[in-house]
């Protein structure tokens, strides 16, 4: 039996490299880098490490979720606009069996109603939707919950 690895795959899906650069309104102002850097601190007090991935391509993204598998404990994802549209992206999050956290910057529930609907929403194990950047920090710190065992008492 081999320890499970202290390493969590952040994965960012298409056109998030444009965070900070395009729609502030809906996004916010803080960059790509910016959220690699929360989430790599907020994993870092929990002491794990991450690796990061963003793509604008799906294979890419599922190549990285296949690596995972034996080589991270868990997976914080925004799957951008894929979240409503790829099966193919939750197979690959099913198939390796990981603990996931969904995050969305904005409130996908407030706004077109072809955003309410998420592939990924019924096997991920936690949920952050329309807390904005910050999102990915509390993101990390409940799926180190799910993946250590704790419990709140
Ligand atoms: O709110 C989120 O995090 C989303 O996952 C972002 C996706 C959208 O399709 C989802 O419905 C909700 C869009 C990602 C595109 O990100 C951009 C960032 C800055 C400028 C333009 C696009």
């Amino acid at each position: 039996m081999t320890d499970t690895p202290r390493r969590l795959l952040l994965v960012n899906g298409p056109n998030l490299n444009l965070l900070g650069v395009r729609q502030p309104e809906i996004y916010g102002t803080e960059t790509l880098a910016d959220v690699v850097a929360l989430v790599e601190l907020t994993a870092a007090e929990h002491g794990f490490e991450v690796r990061a991935v963003q793509s604008n391509h799906e294979g890419v993204l599922i190549d990285a979720i296949h690596e995972a598998r034996t080589e991270c404990a868990g997976i914080v994802i925004n799957p951008g606009g894929l979240t409503h549209t790829s099966v193919v992206l939750r197979d690959a999050l099913s198939s390796v069996a990981l603990p996931v956290a969904e995050v969305h910057i904005s409130d996908v529930n407030a706004r077109e109603e072809f955003r309410r609907f998420s592939y990924v929403r019924d096997i991920a194990a936690v949920h952050v939707i329309g807390e904005g950047v910050a999102g990915y920090g509390i993101a990390v710190s409940k799926l180190v919950d799910v993946i250590t065992g704790h419990v709140d008492d």
